[in-house]
């Protein structure tokens, strides 16, 4: 098999997995043949919250359906399904999970969040994509210098994927290794350089100083920079998320969410609380633990998952 058809293979699991991992009670809600009641729109209710979109989101869907019901415009679950739907696509503009490259030099990707998020596997599997995908020439800058393997997961990563890294010793000044990787990006012709970072909580007020201290080194080396301040989100948190892209958001001017651990939670729905909360869109959603698993984020194909069966595409 060629790469290429390797390359869509695994694109075309990664598709049919969202689908399968995306494994809410909604589906079992919009059976055919089923009547709008008042006991209808009560289950809808429990299971659309259960999800994790948010409660106001929720509370806007059911009475959505319940005024077109009262209003004699739909009266089965088919047609609930097809008012739920259409609200929740008008969210999601297709350009917004776009990545925001420079039309010259290398466009530089901040990576920042929690400990533990999935900020180093979501930088690989980002370094995979623009590789692979999108004909980059990739970096990776280990800007992560506090925790003990941190550079040595970073670094394996790059060998693994075949891109270059700047790193340093552990303990040395983050700022200073975003630096030396800006310096490299430039002298080498990078076309995407991507830093990584160490988790910190935004209430940690000196460690939310040094990324404000690593942006704006990047700021000063490369025109533009960062384009992107990717905030990695752990799924599985469901509504923690909401909070934690709150406050990163208000440090750090975040551009886009990656949501990591799409693969091990049925809180999918966290995507509708953010976008309703917050207005940062979500850019990219990670499916598991290789660097293949990831999809850019396509509100329409996301809709879709939250309703429908799992099926091949
Ligand atoms: N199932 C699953 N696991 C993931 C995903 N993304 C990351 N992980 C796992 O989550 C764990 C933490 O991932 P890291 O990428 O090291 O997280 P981090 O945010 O860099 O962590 P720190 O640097 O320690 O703050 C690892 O075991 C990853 O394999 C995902 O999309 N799905
Ligand atoms: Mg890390």
């Amino acid at each position: 098999m060629g790469f290429f058809s390797k390359t869509l293979d695994k694109l075309k699991t990664a598709l049919t997995k969202t689908k399968e991992v995306l494994t809410t009670d909604v589906r079992t809600l919009f059976v055919p043949g089923r009547s709008i009641d008042d006991a209808f729109l009560d289950e809808m209710e429990e299971k659309l919250i259960r999800a994790d979109m948010g409660v106001k989101r929720v509370q806007l869907l059911k009475t959505a359906v319940r005024d077109s019901w009262k209003a004699g415009k739909i009266k089965n679950a088919e047609q609930a399904e097809g008012v739920v739907r259409e609200q929740l696509l008008s969210l999601f503009p297709a350009e917004a999970s776009e990545l925001t490259l420079a039309s010259v030099g290398p466009t530089v990707i901040l990576v920042a969040g929690i400990n533990g998020a999935g900020k180093t596997t979501s930088i690989a599997k980002l370094a995979w994509i623009l590789k692979n995908q999108m004909n980059k020439r990739v970096m990776v800058c280990a800007s992560d210098t506090f925790r003990a393997a941190a550079v040595d997961q970073l670094a394996t990563w790059a060998d693994r994927i075949g891109v270059d890294i700047v790193k340093h010793k552990q303990g040395a000044d983050p700022a200073a290794v975003a630096y030396d990787a800006c310096e490299a990006a430039k002298s080498r012709g990078v076309d995407v350089l991507i830093v990584d970072t160490a988790g910190r909580l935004h209430t940690q007020q000196h460690l939310m100083a040094e990324l404000t201290k690593i942006r704006n080194v990047v700021a000063k080396k490369i025109d533009g920079a960062p384009h992107e301040v990717l905030l990695v989100l752990d799924a599985t948190t469901g509504q923690n998320g909401v909070l934690q892209a709150r406050n990163f958001g208000a440090a750090i001017d975040v551009s886009g969410i990656i949501l990591a651990k799409l693969d091990g939670t049925a809180k999918g729905g966290v995507v509708i609380a953010i976008k309703d909360q917050l207005d940062i869109p979500v850019k990219f959603i990670g499916l598991g633990e290789t660097p293949q698993d990831i999809e850019t984020f396509d509100g329409t194909r996301f809709v879709g998952a939250l309703f429908d069966e799992p099926k091949s595409v």
